[in-house]
């Protein structure tokens, strides 16, 4: 028996066996959680993911794009047929177009920074108003967000600026769910590498900063994400809403670069 035995719940997200939500998804299931998932609309999108959910024996994998209201609808429809009511919802999702985010921000076009804003923030909201619909009960809403949304990460850009609305979009949504018992909450991960990460710069730098900076000295393991996702989903957070929980090595705390001070006079950063 897990702690997630007789749960149900939709993954919004999966791109490969890279992506956090998998490595969040397989927590949930190793828990006993019963888990439908979603894939990007196209054949080749749905056979990447189905590689991935077919050997687990998932109940549920269905095609949504969160630019279109109707998809989403259709994909918690699905969802609920398949599963009566949902427990929990995991929203894994961002996306900015590619010259909008490699250049300052500054600089980035009207167009694509509805379109980052689109994917990566009102998709949230979306989701959670369609959650609620097969959360008569109450639930728990996972997002997934970084640190580049509350100060400067060097490459990150345009993508900070969304993260820092998707932070906001939290608290609002938990505040308006609450009254349902439904949670909303964040988990802010160090970087990961990732389809998504490949988009925004240089993970082994990122990483190496993180082993420079954090007072564990380390990067992150995705595991680690997967595990504190499963944790902010499950009813041992019951008493959590409205949070980003930093799941980063402690390198958020920093306010200096602490011990790498010392690889700074050496020459080594
Ligand atoms: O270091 C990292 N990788 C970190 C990622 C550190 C901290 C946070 N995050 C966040 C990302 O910003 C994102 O919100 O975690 C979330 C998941 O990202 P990921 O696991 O790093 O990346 P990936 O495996 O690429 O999953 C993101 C997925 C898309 O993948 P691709 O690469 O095909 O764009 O978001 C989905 C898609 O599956 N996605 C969409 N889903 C529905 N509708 C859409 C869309 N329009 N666009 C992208």
């Amino acid at each position: 028996m897990g702690i997630f035995s007789g749960k149900k719940g939709l993954v919004l997200g999966v791109a490969n066996d890279y992506s956090i939500a998998w490595a969040i998804a397989q927590k949930l299931i190793e828990q006993g959680a019963e888990v439908g998932f979603t894939h990007l609309p196209g054949d080749k999108m749905e056979r990447r993911v189905r590689k991935l959910t077919d050997p687990i024996g998932a109940k549920l994998l269905v095609p949504c794009d969160v630019q279109k209201d109707e998809d989403v609808a259709a994909a918690f429809d699905r969802a609920g047929e398949a599963f009566g009511s949902l427990d929990f919802v995991l929203h894994s999702i961002a996306f900015a177009p590619i010259n909008d985010i490699k250049c300052p921000y500054a600089e980035c076009s009207r167009e694509g920074f509805k379109t980052a804003m689109d994917i990566s923030v009102y998709s949230l909201v979306i989701v959670a108003r369609n959650a609620a619909r097969y959360m008569p009960n109450g639930g728990s809403i996972l997002t997934l967000t970084y640190f580049g949304g509350e100060r400067v990460v060097q490459g990150y850009n345009m993508m900070g600026v969304c993260k820092a609305a998707l932070d906001a979009s939290v608290k609002y949504l938990a505040y308006d769910l609450g009254p349902k018992k439904i949670r909303v909450n964040a988990v802010s991960a160090g970087p990961i590498k990732t389809l998504a990460a490949s988009a925004v710069g240089d993970a082994d730098a990122l990483g190496g900063l993180y082993e420079a900076v954090s007072p564990l000295q380390r990067n992150i393991e995705r595991e680690e994400v997967g595990s504190s996702g499963m944790f902010m989903l499950s009813d041992l957070a019951s008493g959590i809403t409205g949070e980003v929980l930093h799941v980063d090595c402690g390198y958020n705390v920093m306010g200096s670069p602490g011990r790498a001070v010392e690889a700074i006079k050496a020459g080594k950063l």
